[in-house]
């Protein structure tokens, strides 16, 4: 059985041979009036008007696609999504403005959530985060980047990739790995930041990559966590063991995290609020993604967001994630990201929506794969109750899911899960 969505008003494909950057991002391959044709996992076909006619057999499911704008299934390339507990409890202390990092010192902020997720048990911390699966899934996401580092032990560590790796299995959402030992200085490292440094390159990374639990590692490279000389051994350690890196940089103050990741030709760099010039050159030079995370410079009240505009000028191919955290983006919604990316970061639609699909898929190293709506590709697709591509930006707050399928399966009807 084949099924085929046909007569869709916006039918937004964000084709394209390879990641997007300047004013490529401004082609998202729109088609009015489109139709798709998905043969098992695969999309078999793309086009526009009634060339559907000719794919559609008597057994075939067909739904119309009248008012409705379509995407690629949204990928979130940044999040945190396994943690337990949550840290609401921090916000008269957000307010009082205590700063983030601050919070950090005195053994809240990440420290907190590596309390709750040592205690938690596996099965807890597994029941925990996938609610928020669930959750990204009915707003339309169907791919996640999900990073450890709120273990901080091998133990911990590993139970989070654990959960990964099982909930990739048993859940809808395809989950790609990175371990983030390098979030945090533990609290019984606190006096031995060398001592820490070396456990995460001398038992965990080795361990880790053993199990073939992770695929890339990340590090919080921020002024007061890890700084850029500790970063670049961590990294370069990394890359000898085997994994693609990526790396937190310039959230709050600019410390040449960007300048960094081009040096070491990362994957993806990922804030960047405080970013300089010469690093986003570095970045463009290297084709380091920049995954920009609006919501979190919101939550943070940080009163800046990062310069996309000039990212894209110079050629920085930029992705947008939601940065799903207990502490400084409490969310799962990758529409309320898109919103806050035209209101804070000044992105244009098309270019954020190639932001969530083809540049995210490249962040995450599943661009083959997904990403665009292109015969040959896995069937993750979005079809959202949006009569175009900027009213789903324009219209904020809801979700705009009415079906998401994913590899070639409805698994949110009527924006409820299946
Ligand atoms: O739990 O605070 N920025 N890491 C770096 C985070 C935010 C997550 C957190
Ligand atoms: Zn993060």
């Amino acid at each position: 059985m084949k099924t085929i969505i046909r007569n869709i008003d916006c039918l937004v494909t964000c084709r394209g041979e390879s990641v997007k950057k300047g004013r490529e991002m401004m082609n998202a391959g729109v088609i009015q009036d489109g139709y798709v044709v998905i043969e098992e996992d695969r999309i078999s076909a793309v086009g526009e008007g009634g060339g559907y006619r000719e794919y559609i057999g008597p057994s075939d499911r067909v739904i119309d696609g009248r008012g409705k704008t379509v995407t690629p299934g949204l990928i979130d390339s940044h999040t945190h999504v396994v943690y337990a507990g949550s840290r609401e409890f921090e916000l008269p202390l957000k307010l009082a403005k205590v700063g983030y990092i601050d919070i950090l010192k005195a053994g809240g902020g990440i420290l907190s959530s590596v309390r709750e997720t040592r205690a938690a048990s596996l099965l807890e911390l597994a029941s925990q985060s996938e609610n928020r699966l669930d959750l990204m899934l009915t707003h339309g996401t169907t791919t996640i980047e999900s990073k450890s580092g709120y273990g901080l032990d091998l133990q911990t560590e590993m139970k989070m990739l654990g959960v990964n790796k099982a909930l990739n299995e048993s859940h809808p959402m395809d989950i790609v790995s990175t371990f983030m030992g390098a979030h945090a200085i533990p609290m019984e490292f606190k006096e031995d930041r060398e001592g820490y440094i070396k456990l995460i390159i001398e038992e965990m990374m080795p361990k880790i990559k053993e199990e073939n639990l992770a695929e890339f590692a990340d590090c919080f490279c921020e002024e007061g966590v890890f700084d850029i000389e500790e970063t670049r051994r961590i990294l370069n350690a990394a890359k000898a063991a085997g994994f693609k890196i990526k790396l937190h940089a310039d959230e709050v103050v600019s410390t040449g995290g960007a300048e960094l990741a081009g040096e070491l030709k990362a994957v993806s760099a990922e804030h960047l609020v405080a970013a300089s010039t010469c690093g986003m050159k570095a970045m463009a030079d290297n084709n380091v993604i920049a995954v920009l995370l609006p919501t979190t410079s919101f939550y943070l009240m940080l009163g800046k967001f990062a310069d996309a505009r000039k990212m894209i000028d110079l050629g920085v191919p930029v992705a947008l994630a939601t940065d799903c955290n207990p502490g400084t983006s409490p969310t799962e919604s990758l529409q309320t990201v898109m919103t806050y990316a035209c209101f804070g970061l000044k992105m244009m639609p098309e270019e954020i929506i190639n932001a969530v699909t083809l540049n995210a898929a490249c962040a995450a190293g599943r661009e083959r794969e997904i990403g665009s709506i292109e015969a040959g590709k896995k069937a993750d697709i979005v079809i959202f109750d949006a009569k175009n591509l900027n009213y789903l930006i324009y219209h904020f707050g809801v979700n705009a899911v009415d079906t998401v399928i994913k590899g070639g399966l409805i698994v949110v009807k009527g924006g409820i899960k299946c």
